[in-house]
């Protein structure tokens, strides 16, 4: 920890001084940033959970890339709760880390502690997922992917292929974890692009809270309400992989009698696409690990970065996904 290694090489200079000279002041005015540390930096990251193959790529590639910086990490996993990453983050505050990173649950409810870090003078880096904190200074950047973008690319895609229909298209939708950025954002991109044609009707739309389960056991409450599903559209991959198993468990067929449209492109949702039971991927890189790492070094330093730093994605068909699957890392 810097300021720890810091504050000791000083208090042994004080010492020696103090020692050789009879003089009992002024070691802490001396310093200089870098002089007496070794430049270890140490992170606290408060993961939103493991709720994900997402989430776990994610974890993956913080973990992996913090080693390969040479920074240490000290890591804690919410459980998609938010009153334990708060826990978190006031305990790295208490540990008095030198930086402090974090996937936030849900955009609201965020200002205290972001002001506990600012008082500490702890620079906070907002990874994934965004606040709503009217206080953009609470944090120092935010990196991650452009959620209405990806819900705009899921609606365009669902225009394109319905362009020579009149029918109308019902649509059910299962929603992210319920007041999340990715769950507010992708389900307005959505709805923005498709409202531009009244055949395109959201008849059920519902939070699966990002998990496997809880996406099969709302897509089985869809279907025995709704006779007449066209289209589901899945804020993530598992999500719209339970779902798989409920359309399947109804004697339909994944991908034909229910198109498929889902957020994320991680292996198992790329198989699936590739076998044809989704119809459109819209990729979400979980690999942030790299860019956080080298963010972080900066923020320390205390050079200036960028408020906003926004992840490249593309889209992915069936064919595309056969094609990127043998060399997909996750
Ligand atoms: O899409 C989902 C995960 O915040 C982008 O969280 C992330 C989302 C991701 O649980 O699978």
């Amino acid at each position: 920890m810097i300021v720890f290694k810091r504050m000791s090489a000083l208090l042994l200079a004080g010492v020696t001084i103090m020692a050789a000279a009879g003089c009992g002041s002024g070691g802490g005015t001396t310093a200089s940033s870098g002089g007496a540390d070794d430049g270890k930096i140490t992170m606290g990251f408060a993961q939103v959970g493991a709720e994900s193959g997402w989430r776990t790529a994610n974890t993956k590639s913080i973990q992996e890339s913090a080693k390969a910086a040479g920074i240490e990490l000290k890591f804690s996993d919410a459980q998609q709760k938010q009153e334990n990453q708060i826990k978190a983050i006031r305990s790295y505050i208490q540990q008095k880390v030198d930086v402090i990173a974090f996937s936030p649950v849900v955009e609201s409810g965020w200002d205290n502690v972001l002001k506990e870090a600012q008082t500490a003078k702890i620079p906070v880096i907002l990874t994934d997922r965004a606040v709503d904190s009217a206080d953009t200074s609470l944090y120092k950047t935010f990196l991650g992917s452009d959620f209405v973008e990806e819900g705009r690319k899921a609606g365009k895609w669902l225009v394109e292929e319905y362009k020579d229909s009149t029918d109308t298209v019902n649509i059910v939708e299962l929603q992210g974890t319920t007041g999340s950025a990715p769950a507010n954002d992708r389900k307005a991109g959505f709805a923005e692009v498709i409202a531009a044609e009244p055949k395109f009707k959201v008849v059920a739309s519902q939070t699966g809270d990002f998990t496997r389960a809880k996406g099969k056991e709302v897509m089985e409450a869809f279907l025995k309400s709704n006779p007449d599903i066209d289209v589901l559209y899945a804020h993530n991959d598992d999500m719209g992989l339970g779902a798989i198993e409920a359309i399947e468990g109804a004697g339909k067929v994944p991908g034909k009698d229910i198109k498929i449209i889902t957020v994320d492109a991680v292996k198992d949702g790329m198989q699936a696409l590739a076998d044809g039971k989704i119809n459109f991927i819209v990729e979400c890189s979980p690999i942030l690990g790299p860019q956080l790492m080298d963010l972080a070094k900066k923020v320390v330093a205390g050079e200036q970065v960028p408020a906003r730093v926004l992840t490249e994605e593309t889209t992915f068909t069936p064919e595309q996904a056969k094609a990127a699957l043998p060399t997909r890392p996750y």
